[in-house]
């Protein structure tokens, strides 16, 4: 069984639509092992994204994450990485497809929604920064 995390973005939260992302995912078939909300800090943002900090979008992204209360959730399913990155779509929801996460519910390539591991390495990794294993 592979991990992966997903994290329901402040502008999903504010709309109010984690209950109906949760359910999709439910749906395609991941286990729930362990789920939190929380206020990312300013920190906790920075080393999340720390691989995207030469990037042009990191700082807005950064006060984007921080913007509001975030639900991370950890998930397990045989080949959950590329399967959750399926049911969530491309990062900008103009090149997701019908029926994705993203494209239901992102406003804009930043504003997209959800956080989705990208390799099974990462997966395990993005898991433990959110969850001790004594929670999951
Ligand atoms: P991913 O979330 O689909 O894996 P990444 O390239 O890892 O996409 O980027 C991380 C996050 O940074 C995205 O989900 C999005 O919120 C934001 N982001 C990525 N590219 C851009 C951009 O070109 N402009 C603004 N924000 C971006
Ligand atoms: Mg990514």
């Amino acid at each position: 069984m592979e991990r992966t995390l997903c994290i329901i973005k402040p502008d999903a939260v504010k709309k109010k639509v984690q209950g109906s992302i949760t359910q999709m995912i439910l749906d395609a078939g991941f286990n729930i092992i362990g789920m939190k909300m929380l206020h990312l800090s300013k920190k906790q943002a920075r080393k999340f994204y720390e691989v995207h900090k030469e990037r042009p979008f990191y700082n807005d992204l950064v006060d984007f994450m921080t913007s509001g209360p975030v639900v991370t959730i950890a998930l397990e399913k045989e080949n959950a990485v590329a399967d959750y990155r399926n049911l969530i779509g491309a990062t900008d929801p103009a090149e997701a497809k019908d029926g994705t996460v993203r494209k239901l519910f992102a406003n804009s390539k930043q504003e997209n929604a959800v956080h989705g591991s990208d390799s099974v390495e990462n997966g395990k990794i993005e898991v433990g920064f959110f969850f001790a294993e004594s929670e999951l």
